[in-house]
């Protein structure tokens, strides 16, 4: 009988892997007929504190895989079948004996029994012990801690030239899978958001991306066509327009009055008047006085464009997300006009039957909420527009007229603005006038 053919299949069991009862596998890298060397890795084992990798103590060729990724497994496991030559179960035995640095060789010996059980060209060979090497831990860190990868997914990222430290995991724990490595480099090389490991590309770093059904029940919902091509403009807008808020507030109480005199008018128009379309006129009135807020930034940043037409864009709440058909010349256009196209702007949006035409060539943009309630908010400018109004809802409120407090209906509002065109001082001039226009009924309806 050659020496090659002594063949003999060994129990690879779990060897000593610390203080811990049972720890997860997270990865298996050998399968059925690998060739291993002494030493390979063979398991990667991860517990609350550490990653290990648990090294063959033998060469020869994997018989059979006993472990399933997710498996639990503990000292004395049977995990692995290894067939080894009778040569090699003779040199390697001994050299483990020797090797002081496994003094904690507990694995299991083999009984003749089972190794007459296991494959045809095994001739029953008593191998002296499925000697297994110690585990290697491979990364000490507290989860959460820097980054935390198994060895294939370290030798992925370090083939790709990432660093890991800039990789959010989505593994349990937070652990860096091979997807994340990929989501990073896929992210950073289109220089945008991608959802996952967002990254501008600008130096922005990435977002944790985190498993959240470990912590209970999750539903994934996808967001609508809608949301997702205003959620890369608003991002675009965001990151690109340095904004500043003004907050301001204005006394609507004349204003008010008049649109519910004009209430019976109205509906014989077939209008609503809502504060809206006079906060229309306001900004329109404002965006005169102010052109830097009717304009654009050139492309290079050196010029500011202004604009001398008044389109102003109105965000509308739908089903399906937030759109912003625009009014065209609000300037040339009387409080009735205005409400009539906004309620048709608003339903054809609420129907999802705006054209690209209806959404572009806005010059100033209004969100309002008003109708809704909050007290303030702080909106994002609608680029390449610098600046946009929020509105907040009105209320009564006791306001001192320099004799007595008087019952005042105040009107909260706000204006964002691209404060590489805009300064703060020009904000809130801006809103201080558009504010005085809708105190002031007579100025505004001129
Ligand atoms: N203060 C107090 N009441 C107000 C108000 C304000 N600032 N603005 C509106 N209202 C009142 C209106 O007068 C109306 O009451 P009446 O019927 O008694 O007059 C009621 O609130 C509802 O108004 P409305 O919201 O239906 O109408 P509108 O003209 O004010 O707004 C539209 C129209 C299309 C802008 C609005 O329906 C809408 O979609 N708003 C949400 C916009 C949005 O989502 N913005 C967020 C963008 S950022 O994510």
């Amino acid at each position: 009988m050659s020496k090659e053919n002594i063949m003999a299949v060994i129990q690879f069991k779990l060897p000593d892997i610390g203080d811990f009862d049972a720890v997860d596998v997270i990865e298996v890298l050998v399968a059925e007929g690998d060739t291993v060397q002494v030493d390979d890795s063979l398991l990667t084992l991860e517990s609350d504190k550490a990653t290990m990798e648990v090294p063959s103590s033998h060469s020869g060729v994997i018989k059979s895989v006993k472990v399933n990724v997710g498996d639990q497994v503990k000292e004395g496991d049977f995990v692995f079948e290894i067939e080894v030559t009778e040569d090699a179960a003779a040199e390697e035995t001994p050299a483990k004996e020797e090797a002081p640095a496994t003094p904690e060789v507990s694995a299991p010996v083999e009984k003749p029994a089972v190794h007459e059980q296991t494959a045809p060209e095994n001739v029953g060979l008593p191998v002296a012990a499925s000697v297994a090497n110690t585990p290697k831990p491979i990364n000490h860190q507290p989860m959460g801690a820097l980054s935390h990868a198994s060895p294939s997914v370290r030798a992925f990222a370090r083939k790709l030239g990432v660093d890991l430290s800039q990789v959010q995991g989505a593994g349990p724990k937070g652990r860096v899978l091979q997807t994340d490595v990929e989501a990073f480099v896929k992210a950073t090389l289109e220089g945008s958001s991608t959802g996952r490991g967002v990254s501008s590309g600008t130096g922005i770093p990435p977002l944790p991306v985190i498993d959240f059904s470990q912590f209970g029940e999750t539903e994934e919902v996808e967001l609508s066509r809608i949301q997702k091509i205003s959620g890369k403009h608003l991002t675009g807008s965001w990151l690109n327009n340095p904004h500043v808020t003004q907050f301001d507030e204005c006394d609507i109480t004349e204003m008010d009055a008049f649109r519910k005199s004009m209430r019976d008018q109205a509906e014989k128009a077939g209008v609503r008047l809502t504060p809206l379309v006079f906060i229309m006129k306001a900004v329109v009135a404002g965006l005169k006085e102010f052109p830097n807020f009717n304009a654009s930034l050139s492309p290079d940043g050196e010029k500011i464009i202004h604009k001398k037409y008044y389109n102003i864009g109105i965000a509308v709440d739908t089903p399906n997300g937030l759109v912003v058909p625009v009014v065209r010349d609000v300037d040339q256009k009387g409080l009735f006009e205005l409400s009539q196209e906004l309620m048709e702007i608003s339903a054809r949006a609420r129907d999802g039957k705006l054209s690209p035409k209806d959404m572009s060539g806005g010059t100033f943009s209004i969100s309002s909420l008003g109708g809704i309630g909050g007290t303030q908010f702080t909106p994002i400018v609608n680029a390449p527009e610098v600046a946009i109004m929020g509105v907040s809802k009105a209320k009564m409120q006791p306001v001192w007229n320099g004799s007595e407090f008087a019952p005042r209906l105040v009107m909260p509002f706000c204006v964002s603005y691209d404060h590489r065109s805009i300064d703060g001082a020009e904000g809130v001039r801006f809103t201080t006038y558009v504010g005085q226009r809708l105190a002031d009924i007579r100025q505004l309806l001129l």
